[in-house]
């Protein structure tokens, strides 16, 4: 799916601000019809944010079920005779549209981007009332996962397998925007090859309407300037002393296609930015444009105070710009794909990506203390993780790929994260997941982030997969506090992986760590032991080629449910929640930029 973007033919309104919002406690909204009139209430809540974060209170933290957000939007009068679309960048985890008293779309899945068409349903320079029910629940055919619990004294409880607070709502932002019914409907740009000074590029362009048009590509430079062009829906175009795009230097070109009518006008333009670069994989090295690459850097979470997952440009700015200050050249989506202007800033600035869907927590051996209340339960079983749950997964992967698929900084697909891969069910849960990442997206290495028990041994799906991403807790969920015995362990897992003969991205690895705590012991949670910790699976990296990567959890502290080893969330960030740095942020920063 496009992204909305301005051209000569096109133009886009964000509908972001503060919408009219109902809690649907009782359920009723849907049968009494609640976008067919003002929401019951005066709640007002801003989007982009996560209800849940916004609301004081533990009914509305811990609420599960539909919200609603309704408002009045003016239809721009220069739109007439266009075609109008309504999109939403996510609505977490599903959501139904209305135009007036029309359902225009419903989606499933809360990451990912939907639309609707509605030009048959609104009128340019007229009003039209957007009403949205967001539903919040994870259950077993969602992704993530997850069950409602019924309590004893009747109340429900949202149970998932993941380590992050299940923030919901609009969480991103929302537009509508006009293109001519005629137009370019999807836009696929590669590198097909790179040799010395010259680059070829392949691109395939899909219209909708009707057929009496002809496609033309103009690519340009980071300056405006032509430097090819090519004519067709499909095919290629050289480009001459081609400028690649490499981490670090995010250099972006623009495929500017424009469908020309019978008689030659102009009836549609998108511009396409892409980068030309190329990634591969050659026994343990990672390679791009042919070089080895290295990874430094984080799982992270979109998370911060207020906003919950809200985005937030200034936010993500300063993110950037510390991971920037630390020396990171990567980070990886964990666990879901993010606002798609992380990929766009990364894209600019040549920060490697690895693009994680949001299939987390399909593994109830982990279970995060969920299984001791609720009974022990076989992840793959007709009741648990079955054949619709991957079906919602293998729409999430087509949509992570649909979304993402020209951005350079995306490197790796990341299909799951810690799934259980030790039953023999795994292998056909995954093995058509894989298939099918491949046939969407020939270019890029696929991947899955293995959870700690499932060593070389026990696990029956990592040859399946280009590159092997580890999460390990030697040291702080194994072996607590015994760094010797925890570097003993991880040295000789590690060795037992290289032998596969793939590289390998360490995608975890960390301590809980409360700031402004200090140890002359070395105590977990202590920043010294962190530092330790870190400097430790550091040495073992350095003395293993096959690991390519470091990509420590988690940039920053980070809400989650209630637990026994949270306190007031998870810890494990290098920074604060509030983005401070602790003691293990400056020896980073010594290790990854060496001048500091
Ligand atoms: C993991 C998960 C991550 C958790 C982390 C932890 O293995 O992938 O989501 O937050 O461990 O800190 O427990």
């Amino acid at each position: 799916m496009l992204t909305p973007r301005e051209s000569t033919t096109r133009e886009r309104v964000l509908l972001d601000g503060l919408w009219g919002f109902s809690l649907d406690h009782e359920g009723r909204g849907r049968a009494e019809r609640w976008w067919a009139r003002p929401l019951p209430g005066d709640g007002d809540m801003p989007v982009p944010a996560s209800f849940n974060a916004v609301l004081p209170g533990r009914d509305a933290h811990h609420y599960i079920g539909d919200v609603w957000y309704q408002r009045i939007v003016q239809v721009p009068r220069g739109w007439d005779g266009e075609r109008i679309v309504l999109r939403l960048d996510a609505a977490t985890h599903r959501a139904v549209v209305w135009v007036g008293d029309t359902q225009v779309t419903e989606h499933e899945g809360g990451y990912t981007p939907f639309e609707a068409d509605v030009t048959e349903h609104v009128r340019a320079g007229e009003q039209m009332r957007v009403t949205v029910v967001v539903n919040t629940e994870l259950h077993w055919h969602s992704i993530p996962p997850g069950f409602v619990q019924e309590l004893e004294d009747g109340r429900l409880l949202q149970q998932y397998f993941h380590d992050f607070f299940n923030y919901a709502g609009l969480n991103r932002s929302v537009w509508l925007h006009a293109t001519p019914r005629t137009h370019v409907s999807d836009v696929t740009v590669t590198t097909a090859e790179v040799d010395g000074q010259s680059s070829t590029i392949g691109y395939v362009v899909a219209v909708a309407g009707d057929d009496m048009h002809s496609v033309r590509i103009v690519v340009r430079d980071a300056d405006g300037a032509a430097v090819a062009r090519a004519d067709g829906a499909e095919g290629t175009a050289r480009i001459e002393r081609v400028q690649l795009w490499r981490p670090g230097a995010g250099y972006l070109y623009t495929l500017e296609v424009t469908l020309l009518g019978a008689g030659g006008e102009v009836v549609d333009v998108y511009p396409q930015p892409f980068g030309v670069r190329t990634v591969a994989v050659d026994g343990h090295r990672f390679l791009i444009n042919g070089e080895p690459f290295q990874f430094t850097g984080f799982g992270k979470h979109e998370d911060f105070p207020v906003h919950g997952r809200g985005f937030d440009l200034a936010v993500m700015v300063h993110d950037f710009q510390l991971m920037l200050w630390i020396g990171a050249n990567s980070f990886r989506t964990s666990h879901y794909p993010y606002d798609e202007a992380f990929l766009d800033y990364a894209d600019r600035h040549g920060v490697v990506v690895i693009d994680e869907t949001a299939a987390v927590g399909l593994n109830l051996d982990t279970g995060a203390g969920v299984l001791n209340q609720a009974g022990p339960m076989d992840t793959y079983s007709d009741t648990t993780i079955d054949a619709p749950t991957q079906q919602t997964h293998r729409q999430a992967i087509r949509e992570l790929i649909a979304r993402d698929k020209n951005h350079p900084s995306v490197v790796i697909w990341s299909i799951a994260n810690e799934p259980d891969t030790i039953p023999p069910a795994a292998r056909a849960y995954f093995e058509p997941l894989v298939a099918e990442t491949r046939r969407l997206d020939p270019t890029r290495p696929v991947a899955f982030a293995n959870f700690m028990t499932a060593t070389p041994e026990r696990d029956v799906i990592s040859d399946l997969f280009d590159v092997l991403l580890l999460n390990r807790y030697y040291g702080w969920y194994a072996n607590t506090g015994d760094l010797i015995t925890a570097e003993r362990l991880l040295e000789a897992e590690l060795r037992q992986w290289a032998q596969r003969g793939k590289p390998i991205v360490m995608t975890e690895y960390g301590a809980d760590t409360q700031p402004g705590l200090h140890s002359m012991t070395n105590e977990p949670w202590s920043e010294e032991f962190q530092v330790e910790l870190l400097a430790m699976y550091h040495r073992v990296f350095d003395r293993i080629d096959a690991v390519v990567g470091e990509q420590i959890w988690n940039f920053a502290d980070f809400a989650t449910r209630s637990g026994i080893t949270r306190v007031d969330g998870n810890k494990k960030g290098v920074f604060t929640r509030d983005r401070r740095p602790k003691a293990s942020a400056h020896a980073l920063r010594r290790r990854w930029r060496g001048d500091a």
